[in-house]
């Protein structure tokens, strides 16, 4: 099998340590059993190497031989292909797991990153909250009637839900049981604390 190399930044300030996307890439990696390293790319002064992987200027990329993607979503989708740890083989599965990882980065993440940036930036917005608000309230509507989003049982497209979820600021503002019981299972599988414990060395590492 052809290596995989991670690439992140070689330091970010406290405050995103521990939510750096590349620890959902992580996570998937352990899930699957999957061999990898992690490489570093300056945070302060970005190369032009790292514009040509990431035409953003952001991280993270994955290095799978001679194939290099960015886009966390995208790459989690490649490396569920290489493993139905993370996405099951029939169609029904499959199909399931596609809509709700989907669904993590474009019903959800598209909407708490916006908002939870007004609020860190001292410029939160009444309608933003509410149109935040209705979407943690479906989730939970779909999470207090099932265990697993997909395949009834753990795919990458609960990885990512709960690695969307998991940030507490976003949560923070009405009753949503089955929501927290949800992000709190999923954050309990060892993968999730070992990739998290390593994130925070890598960081602490360039201190
Ligand atoms: N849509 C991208 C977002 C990547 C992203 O926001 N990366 C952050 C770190 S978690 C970053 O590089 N931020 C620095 C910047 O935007 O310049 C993905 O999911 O990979």
């Amino acid at each position: 099998m052809a290596d995989l190399v991670l690439t992140t930044y070689d330091w970010v300030p406290d405050m995103p340590r521990g939510f750096v996307r590349d620890l959902r890439i992580r996570w998937a990696l352990e899930e699957a059993g999957l061999p990898y390293r992690v490489e570093s790319t300056p945070f302060r002064a970005k190369t032009a190497a790292h514009f040509g992987h990431q035409p953003f200027g952001q991280v993270p990329w994955l290095m799978d031989g001679e194939i290099s993607i960015f886009e966390s979503g995208a790459i989690l989708l490649h490396l569920a292909r290489k493993s139905e740890t993370l996405m099951p083989r029939d169609p029904a599965g499959e199909a399931e797991t596609l809509q709700w990882t989907i669904a993590a980065l474009n019903s959800i993440e598209m909407v708490s990153v916006p908002w939870w940036f007004l609020e860190v930036t001292g410029a939160p917005n009444p309608q933003m909250t509410e149109w935040l608000q209705s979407r943690l309230d479906h989730m939970e509507g779909v999470l207090t009637s099932r265990e697993w989003l997909a395949a009834e049982r753990f795919t990458v497209a609960d990885l990512l839900m709960a690695d969307v979820l998991r940030v507490e600021r976003v949560r923070a503002f009405g009753r949503r049981p089955a929501t927290e019981a949800y992000v709190a299972r999923i954050t309990e599988r060892p993968a999730f604390k070992k990739v998290h414990a390593d994130q925070m060395a890598h960081f602490a590492a360039a201190d």
